[in-house]
């Protein structure tokens, strides 16, 4: 185990972590997931991919592959691998002692982006999980730079001010998603967040190390930069609403 509970001190801690990740949208945990569990989980999910579910002990389906063959997920995982069971329960008790609600858990999904073969793929990524608060964890098994994949966000498009003026330009929602049935934030134009640039918005790349865990309100515009070298895993942990 790795004994996180001891690592919240203070209620000045949790109203810190609270407040900056009403601030930015997002942030960093002072706890971390032990190198010897992110390997586990990466050669987990390799072995997934692989189709080699006996030796990890996992069922096959839930999977998904996106992007080509660049993109592999696998849903539920916090039910089918004990690290990641163990994991989810950490953090499921760290959060609720943060936050002093009881985040309740949908699902862990662990995932594996490799490089994108030269010039593919790299549009139509950017979107936003929902218009009202979300929140998801996303702890990095491998460590991620500015080449293999990092989670990029676009600060302040997650402050209500942000969210309803594009609601009010038609960026979110539109008369045709009732016809096409999905929501127009799903896949955001890459002209208009190009445009958001132009007009002073900053982009956030969350580099880190294996192990690190940010939480982020994924009703900030967002995407998975297009990994260019390398490989990119992550376990990301989808909650109800909570903070
Ligand atoms: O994997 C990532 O970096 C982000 C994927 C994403 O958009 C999400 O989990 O909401
Ligand atoms: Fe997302």
């Amino acid at each position: 185990m790795n004994n996180w509970i001891n690592h919240i001190a203070s209620s000045r801690v949790c109203s810190e972590l609270k407040s900056q990740l009403k601030r930015d949208g997002y942030v960093k945990l002072p706890v971390r997931f032990p190198e010897s569990d992110c390997k586990t989980v990466r050669e987990c999910i390799d072995a997934m991919e692989s189709g080699d579910h006996e030796t990890h002990s996992m069922e096959s389906g839930d999977n998904e592959i996106h992007y080509g063959d660049t993109e592999f997920r696998v849903w539920d995982l916090e039910k089918k691998q004990k690290s990641v069971a163990r994991f989810q329960s950490e953090l499921d008790l760290y959060l609720s002692t943060v936050t002093g609600r009881h985040p309740k858990l949908q699902t862990t999904l662990g995932i594996r982006n490799l490089a994108i073969p030269g010039g593919k793929f790299r549009e139509g990524r950017w979107h936003i999980d929902s218009f009202m608060p979300q929140f998801k964890a996303f702890c990095f098994l491998s460590d991620v730079s500015d080449r293999n994949g990092p989670l990029t966000l676009i600060l302040d498009t997650h402050v209500p001010r942000f969210k309803f003026t594009q609601l009010i330009r038609g960026i979110y929602f539109g008369i045709s998603d009732a016809f096409v049935g999905s929501r127009r934030y799903t896949k955001l134009n890459d002209n208009y967040i190009e445009s958001l640039i132009a007009n002073g918005c900053s982009l956030k790349e969350l580099t880190c190390s294996a192990g690190d865990i940010f939480i982020v309100n994924t009703s900030a515009i967002h995407r998975a930069k297009p990994c260019e070298h390398g490989k990119r895993y992550a376990l990301t942990s989808y909650y109800k609403s909570f903070f």
